[in-house]
């Protein structure tokens, strides 16, 4: 429970962090924790930046190569948190996966507007293609889960089509390896 208390507090600190970014706020090494009523117990995050901070409170699974990785199964599947942010971006854009390996998106929009994470074959995703796994109509601070097995090769990606975010280069891209 408490991993998925960090968490929680982790995407509260990525939401401080895009809006600090999105009104122009330069937040490197600045001490974020004064003034934002942020709880206790979470100061040592501050300080190394305001993003890396927040990824690292227990929130996304280690991937491939990294120290711990366990890769997922449709029993258990990895964990990946994923932003949708008000400028239109996913954050990460780049996910890495092993090949065949389940994963669990945990996606959540972080401002004003909705969006929608497609998941699947590069090809399918670019065209918004009817079928194609996906979470729709995210509203503010909504959090939405797709589990997805990776299974082949790719190319897989993701993105968002609501009107004009595509355009604007909301998508991402999944490296498959091993
Ligand atoms: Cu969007």
């Amino acid at each position: 429970m408490t991993g998925r208390r960090l968490g929680i507090i982790g995407i509260a600190l990525t939401l401080a962090g895009v809006v600090l970014i999105g009104v122009g706020a330069t937040l490197e090494g600045s001490p974020v924790t004064g003034g934002l009523s942020l709880p206790n117990g979470i100061g040592m995050m501050g300080g190394t930046g305001m993003m890396g901070g927040a990824w690292g409170a227990g929130s996304t699974s280690p991937g491939p190569g990294e120290a711990g990785f366990v890769a997922g199964t449709p029993t258990a599947p990895r964990v990946v948190r994923v932003v949708a942010t008000p400028a239109l971006r996913f954050v990460p854009d780049t996910i890495r996966v092993q090949a065949g390996e389940t994963i669990s998106f945990d996606v959540t929009t972080m401002g004003p507007a909705t969006h929608e994470f497609m998941l699947g074959p590069a090809a399918d995703v670019a065209a918004d293609k009817d079928g194609t796994p996906e979470i729709a109509n995210l509203a503010m601070m909504q959090t939405a889960s797709l589990t997805y097995t990776f299974s082949g090769s790719g190319p897989f990606a993701y993105a968002c089509h609501a009107p004009g975010h595509y355009e604007a280069g909301m998508a991402g891209t999944i490296v498959v390896v091993g």
